[in-house]
C-alpha cells in the first residue's frame, strides 16, 4: 500500500504568486541588481502602490514602447523630479481621502546628484512616501559615467585611470546621513544580497506614516565589470568588507545594523570587478588607493559598531539563497 506524499505548508506558500509589481519581459541586462530590487520592494509593498520612477536604467528597461513590465499604477518622472512628482501623487491620494502609498524610484544619479533637491523637499515637508534608491553607483544608462554615488578610485568612463589620477578622486556621498538630517523617521540601506531583508525593511517603512528612504546597493555588471551570475556574490562581498554597511537610521539615531562576525579585507571585494582592476597593479599609488578604501570600511566598521556575533536577520536569507539577479 503507497502512503501520501507529505505536503509541508512550506512548499505551498512556495507555489503561491508572488505578486510582483515588475513582472518578466522587462530587457535588463542578465544580473541586474536593480531589476532583482524593483522586484523584491514591489513584493514586499503589496498591490495598495503608485510608482514615480525617475529616468534611468529602470525605467528605460521595464517601459519600451507600447509595453511595461510594471502591474502597478507606474508614472515617468524626469530625471531631476521624482520626490516632487510622488509628493504631488501622494497630496492627490490624500485629498481623495485614499490610503494608497507611494513609491518613488531613483538611481544613484537621479537621487543623490540630479534629483536630490526635489527629494529634500518631499522629505523636509513630510510627504507620506517610500523613496527607494537604487545604488549602482554610476550613471549606468548613458554610459557609466561617475555619480557623487561613485566609491573612490573606481574606473568609470568620466574617471579613467591613468598618469594623473587613480578612477575618481572623491568620496562616496554619504546619502544616507544626508536624508536622516531630514528628521524623517525611518532611513535605511540594504543590499540584493540579503533580500529577507530588503523586505523588512519595505514592509516596515510602509506601516509608517511620513517620509521614509531606502538606499538598496545594487550591482551593474556592466558597469562593475563582473559576469552577470557574479552579482549576489559581488553586492555580499561589499557588505561583508565593510565598504558597504547595512543599517537602520530612526530619527536620526543608528537603529539596527547587519553585524559582520569577522569583516573580510576589501580586496575580497575589490579584486572580482574591472572597475577596480588598476589597483591591483604593480604601482605604489595603487597600493595608496588600496590603503584608503581599507581606512573608509574601517571607519564605517567602526561608525556603525558592525562587529559583533549576532546573527543578522538577513543571514539566513542571503547569497546562498539567492544565485542570481532579477
Ligand atoms: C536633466 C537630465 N540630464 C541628463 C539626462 C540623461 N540621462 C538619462 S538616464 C541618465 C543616467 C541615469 O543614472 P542613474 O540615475 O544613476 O540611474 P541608472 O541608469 O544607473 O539606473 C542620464 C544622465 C536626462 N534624462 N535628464
Ligand atoms: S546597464 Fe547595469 S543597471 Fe542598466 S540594465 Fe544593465 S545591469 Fe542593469
Amino acid at each position: 500500500m503507497s502512503t501520501a506524499p507529505e505536503i509541508r505548508i512550506e512548499d505551498l506558500r512556495r507555489r503561491q504568486p508572488r505578486n510582483s509589481g515588475l513582472i518578466s519581459g522587462h530587457r535588463a541586462c542578465l544580473g541586474c541588481g536593480e531589476a532583482l530590487a524593483a522586484r523584491l520592494v514591489t513584493e514586499a509593498a503589496g498591490p495598495d502602490v503608485a510608482i514615480t520612477n525617475a529616468t534611468g536604467c529602470l525605467e528605460v528597461f521595464s517601459t519600451a514602447w507600447p509595453e511595461s513590465a510594471w502591474t502597478r499604477p507606474w508614472i515617468h518622472s524626469l530625471f531631476e523630479n521624482s520626490g516632487a512628482i510622488a509628493a504631488g501623487v501622494e497630496a492627490a491620494y490624500k485629498a481623495q481621502g485614499r490610503s494608497t502609498k507611494v513609491l518613488a524610484f531613483g538611481g544613484d544619479g537621479g537621487t543623490f546628484d540630479i534629483g536630490f533637491q526635489a527629494l529634500s523637499g518631499m522629505l523636509e515637508r513630510g510627504h507620506n512616501v517610500l523613496y527607494v534608491c537604487y545604488d549602482n553607483e554610476a550613471y549606468m544608462n548613458t554610459g557609466i559615467q561617475r555619480s557623487s554615488s561613485t566609491p573612490h578610485a573606481a574606473m568609470t568612463t568620466t574617471s579613467p585611470p591613468g598618469r594623473e589620477r587613480m578612477g575618481k578622486r572623491h568620496l562616496k556621498k554619504d546619502i544616507i546621513s544626508i536624508v536622516a538630517a531630514h528628521h524623517i523617521p525611518y532611513a535605511a540601506t540594504a543590499s540584493v544580497a540579503y533580500p529577507a531583508d530588503i523586505k523588512n525593511k519595505v514592509r516596515r517603512a510602509m506601516a509608517i506614516d511620513g517620509p521614509t528612504f531606502l538606499q538598496i546597493h545594487a550591482p551593474c555588471p556592466l558597469g562593475w565589470g563582473h559576469e552577470g551570475d557574479q552579482s549576489i556574490e559581488v553586492a555580499r562581498l561589499a557588505v561583508l568588507t565593510g565598504l558597504f554597511p547595512v543599517v537602520e537610521l530612526e530619527r536620526g539615531g543608528i537603529g539596527s545594523v547587519l553585524q559582520l562576525r569577522e569583516p573580510l579585507p576589501v580586496n575580497e571585494y575589490l579584486k572580482r570587478q574591472n572597475r577596480f582592476r588598476h589597483l591591483f597593479r604593480n604601482d605604489a599609488r595603487a597600493t595608496q588607493e588600496l590603503e584608503h578604501l581599507q581606512a573608509i570600511a574601517n571607519h564605517n566598521i567602526e561608525f556603525y559598531g558592525l562587529r559583533g556575533d549576532r546573527p543578522a536577520a538577513g543571514d539566513a536569507c542571503g547569497a546562498d539563497t539567492v544565485r542570481r539577479g532579477g
